[in-house]
């Protein structure tokens, strides 16, 4: 018997015996390869995930509001999430990278709790805040990390040099980990967990150009893959940038541009996100360049713009302290300062280079 359906206006008879292959196998959880091939194989990344500014000016109103609204306790993280505009509804700024900014006020807690996701903070605004990180404490300033599985919490004690409210990046690699199901999560049994380490005591142990003698890496848990320093002070990075600036080469791509680095192995402070510190000097007009590693950005000093080029689109962004944007994959970008300015950024590198296929294009 025939089953090939009579072709409908238009449609040749070829077209119809398809369509009704396609729903044929449908019915068996199948489809042809063929009419997706090109889609999933392109000639380079055809990210939905767009270039976006996010200027501070427009955010701090709403984020002052989000602390009326509900504590931190009872939001348990009281975030407003940089959502990327191509991904909407989807809780990421960029396919693989979670940003968000967080606010805490003086006298609140945002309860302990770990999870399998990794976090970096970087703070953006006020000072008066500490966060836990597996029994020691730190102050909430400059970059901080939350390694994989480590039990955290954030307080802000309203000293009396600080009765603002407190405001950070965070950086997770949230969409990576739901790609891989493979997140888990836990509660604290306490609001807050104990203090169990002095103030400070990682960054002298692990911080000051030394490792304890027996140190290694690889058998040192919790610390096999992340850094044992969870601190990374902006005045020493600062410091060593504008030296940097003043007496070596500056790159004409990237200006003064370091990466944080887990002091133990020489890579990343996470196994899954590189975080940078980057000076562009005054007058600095950059070359193009673009990498599959797309990357959110914390402007910490100074002015300037991003071009951002995809095809025949291009955006042009005006930034300024505190403003965020965000450089999708394979997107050329061209960064430029009349005043000079300081950039942090993170990115997912590290898991384009763990997995061999990291790309950069430096064009002239
Ligand atoms: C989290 O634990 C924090 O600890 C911030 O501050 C943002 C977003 C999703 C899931 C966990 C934090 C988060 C988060």
């Amino acid at each position: 018997m025939d089953m090939t359906p009579p072709a409908a206006p238009g449609q040749t008879a070829t077209a119809a015996a398809r369509q009704a292959f396609y729903q044929a196998i449908a019915a068996h959880s199948m489809t042809p390869l063929w009419e997706v091939l090109h889609a999933l194989v392109p000639p380079s990344p055809a990210t939905p995930c767009q270039p976006a500014l996010w200027k501070y000016a427009d955010v701090h109103p709403y984020l002052m509001q989000s602390g009326q609204l509900i504590t931190a306790e009872e939001a348990v993280r009281r975030v407003l999430i940089l959502e990327n505009p191509g991904l909407r509804g989807q809780s990421c700024i960029t396919q693989s990278l979670y940003a968000g900014l967080q606010v805490i006020m003086p006298g609140e807690v945002a309860p302990s709790h770990r999870h399998t996701q990794s976090a970096l903070r970087f703070v953006v605004e006020g000072h008066g805040a500490f966060t836990a990180v597996d029994g020691e404490r730190t102050q909430m300033q400059d970059f901080i990390i939350t390694p994989s599985w480590t039990w955290h919490d954030h307080g802000h004690l309203g000293d009396v040099q600080s009765d603002a409210p407190v405001v950070w990046l965070d950086g997770l690699d949230i969409p990576m980990l739901r790609f891989f199901d493979a997140g888990f999560a836990e509660n604290g049994s306490a609001k807050q967990q104990a203090v169990t380490k002095a103030q400070g005591i990682s960054g002298h142990r692990y911080g000051a150009n030394m490792l304890p003698v027996r140190f290694d890496a690889r058998h040192s848990a919790p610390f096999g893959q992340t850094s044992p320093i969870f601190s990374y002070p902006y005045e020493r990075t600062r410091e060593a940038l504008h030296q940097l600036e003043a007496h070596a080469d500056i790159d004409a791509w990237d200006g003064v541009k370091m990466r944080y680095v887990n002091p133990a192995t020489g890579g990343p402070p996470m196994p899954t996100m590189a975080t940078f510190m980057q000076r562009l000097p005054a007058g600095f007009e950059g070359k193009p360049c673009r990498q599959t590693d797309g990357a959110v950005f914390s402007v910490v000093e100074g002015s300037g713009t991003v071009e951002i080029a995809r095809g025949e689109q291009t955006w042009t962004f005006a930034f300024g302290p505190r403003d965020h944007f965000v450089i999708p994959s394979w997107h050329t970008a061209r960064l430029r300062s009349a005043q000079g300015c300081v950039l942090f950024s993170f990115s997912d590198r590290p898991v384009h280079q763990a997995l061999g296929i990291h790309r950069e294009e430096r064009l002239p």
